[in-house]
């Protein structure tokens, strides 16, 4: 059984350590050797496009470049890894767009709740020009950006009651991701906001630090939130893009062919990540209720009232973060939708 308690952590360890022995390739044999971390656990589609990346780029290079990953938050938090990223201490790591505020303001654009009306039209508008200019930006944090891959669409969970209209967030504590628009719309809402890290969050639960956590359903279901968390609710009120995010220091360093293999890998696991990830998204409800949470359908009714609260929030971050910028994603967004 996976879990994100931290009773887990040494099994999860163990595994990972198997996982990266288990392949004809060794680091000892390497030029390179790129160590990948990521937040969530070995069970979620972001892992099995990592293990992708690794096949694919120790296969192109014939182990010349070694991948050797982590999962659960073994090598930090997101912020903590991309720290490492900087300081060519860590090769890889696939965050969230939320934390990578902290680095790139602009990408708080992707926080603003309802901001895209399907999957398909976000990913068209991040894989266009909107989304180049955002990976280019982080050259100059010393991060190299790769692809997008798909955290998805967020929803909440919590044990303390069903939650289907915007007046049922009064009071309720939520973790948030350390992101200021996510704090500020939780606020809007009524609810109690408590920015932490990822890998503290199933032990907040498990303690009732916090009622509730907002993330997509696979997440909910395969980091086994369930354990400790009674209602779900599908809100789906941010999209969250990942970000395939390399070195800057380490990818400089690569001659130009191998530089284009792990680009490529990068994009070429993300679209199998991706897959992956969106099936997860849209198979896990059965078994989410079946672990005995309660199901809460929101109405589309439901959640323009919360979008038309939170309204204001969007609008002052939208100041900060330059109109111009903003009007350009919502054409972006326009564009994608009509084609
Ligand atoms: C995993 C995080 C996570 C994100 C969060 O590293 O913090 O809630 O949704 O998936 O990036």
């Amino acid at each position: 059984e996976e879990a994100g308690g931290d009773s887990q952590t040494d099994d999860q360890n163990e595994s990972a350590s198997e996982e990266n022995v288990d392949t004809e390739y060794s680091s000892s044999d390497a030029t390179y050797t790129i160590e990948a971390g990521i937040g969530l656990n070995s069970e979620h589609p972001q892992y099995k496009g990592l293990l992708e990346f690794k096949n694919i780029v120790e296969e192109a290079t014939d182990g010349d470049i070694y991948v050797e990953t982590y999962h659960s938050s073994q090598l930090g938090d997101d912020r903590q890894m991309m720290e490492a990223l900087q300081l060519g201490s860590q090769e890889v790591t696939i965050p969230s767009t939320a934390p990578i505020t902290n680095f790139v303001e602009e990408y708080a654009v992707f926080d603003f709740p309802f901001l895209f009306p399907n999957d398909e039209v976000a990913m068209e508008v991040l894989n266009g020009e909107v989304g180049d200019q955002l990976l280019d930006a982080l050259e100059d944090q010393e991060m190299v950006g790769l692809a997008y891959w798909e955290n998805g669409f967020r929803d909440l969970s919590n044990s303390d009651r069903p939650v289907e209209t915007a007046e049922d967030f009064e009071g309720l504590t939520v973790r948030t991701m350390e992101n200021e628009i996510h704090l500020d719309a939780f606020s809007e809402l009524g609810a109690n906001p408590t920015p932490m890290a990822f890998g503290e969050l199933f032990t907040a639960m498990q303690q009732g630090t916090v009622d509730g956590q907002e993330n997509p359903l696979a997440t909910i279901y395969l980091e086994s939130f369930y354990e400790v968390q009674d209602y779900y609710s599908d809100t789906n009120h941010v999209y969250s893009p990942f970000v395939f995010l390399m070195s800057k220091q380490f990818f400089d360093g690569l001659p130009d062919d191998y530089q284009e293999i792990v680009a490529d890998a990068a994009q070429e696991a993300g679209e199998y990540q991706i897959e992956e990830n969106r099936a997860a998204n849209a198979e896990l409800l059965d078994a989410l209720i079946e672990e005995g949470v309660e199901y809460s359908e929101v109405t589309d009714e439901a959640r323009e009232e919360m979008a038309e609260i939170v309204q204001p929030v969007i609008d002052e971050h939208a100041e900060d973060l330059g109109t111009d910028f903003v009007d350009e994603v919502y054409e972006a967004i326009e564009e994608a939708e009509a084609s």
